[in-house]
């Protein structure tokens, strides 16, 4: 028998597969196809205290190679995805959800933590700090000092399992200098990466978005040796008790193995999601249990993080 389960933490999901934030997941109607589809979970939409409509539109476009993307944190509200989310875990006691939240400032994002730590939220929590795209906001995860200041604060207060949505990061002194900072605090995932931002993608000599003159977030195949590279130089930096998600360029079972290889614990798809709708989750399941089959594994964790070096 092949298994594709796996645990984050403490919680344990019959599959390794499941949505990205941002791509199905916007409403209830989104989720619960996720929800009812292959996956072994789902993230909510990166929720803000209140609803957001976003930047103009058009701000995703689907392209050959992936997606560009400039949605500027649309979301209905904190309060729409907890009500939800609890509601749910009344339902399915069994299963765990992840909630994605960031706030617009370092006080609003304490302000949306401390709701989760006081509410009956018994999940996940993604903390984004990694969103390209509202104008005038950097990446926060792209400035350590606040990075490390926001996670001492948060953990003053908050002791329900949070993980961090990263940027992909390209040197690896920054992989050095953030690991170092994620391993002083009890964080219990990590999930890289975030789209790439600020790309550009050009048609008929024209932009393809409508928001900052078509800059936005590179997702898709284009990201995938970005995302192997992060997930691994993680896997080999951080502490053994925080468990990697690995997201982008998943387009088959073999990216899917890939990440695996490479340190993930579970594996997030967004644009082959959004290119293909919730089907993919089980096309992909049976694309990596027959690469399983032909390799000998029965279960992920005999390849976890096994990637082989040349000598
Ligand atoms: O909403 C977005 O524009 C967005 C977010 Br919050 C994010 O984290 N990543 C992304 O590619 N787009």
């Amino acid at each position: 028998m092949i298994t594709t389960k796996t645990r984050i933490g403490n919680f344990e999901f019959n599959n390794c597969i499941m949505n990205a934030a941002g791509v199905y997941c916007y409403d209830k109607e989104e989720l619960e196809k996720v929800l009812n589809s292959e996956a072994g979970t789902f993230v909510t939409k990166t929720a803000t205290l209140n609803v957001r409509e976003g930047n103009p539109t058009p701000r995703y476009k689907d392209t050959e190679l992936g997606s560009i993307n400039s949605m500027g944190l649309p979301n209905l509200g904190f309060d729409y995805y907890l009500d939800y989310l609890l509601e749910l875990q009344d339902k399915y006691p069994n299963r765990t959800f992840i909630f994605s939240l960031v706030g617009l400032s370092k006080e609003e994002t304490h302000t949306l933590l401390k709701k989760v730590q006081n509410s009956d939220f018994k999940g996940l929590v993604e903390l984004n700090l990694s969103c390209p795209n509202v104008p005038g906001k950097p990446q926060i995860a792209y400035d350590f000092d606040t990075t490390e200041t926001i996670l001492k604060e948060v953990f003053e207060y908050f002791n329900k399992p949070l993980g961090l949505k990263l940027p992909p990061y390209f040197d690896l002194v920054h992989f050095d200098q953030a690991a170092e900072i994620f391993n002083k605090f009890p964080i219990v995932f990590i999930n890289c990466i975030n789209s790439i931002g600020n790309g550009l993608v050009i048609e008929d000599e024209k932009v393809v978005i409508k928001p900052k003159n078509g800059f936005g977030g590179i997702g898709g195949e284009y990201v995938k040796p970005t995302a192997l590279a992060n997930v691994h130089a993680f896997y080999k930096r951080i502490r053994k008790d925080i468990n990697i998600i690995g997201t982008g360029g998943v387009l088959t079972g073999r990216d899917v193995f890939e990440h695996i290889l490479c340190g993930a614990s579970m594996v997030q798809i967004g644009t082959t999601l959004h290119k293909e709708g919730p089907e993919v989750f089980s096309r992909i399941t049976n694309e990596l249990k027959e690469i399983m089959k032909e390799k000998g594994y029965s279960s992920i964790e005999e390849f976890r993080g096994k990637l082989k070096y040349m000598d």
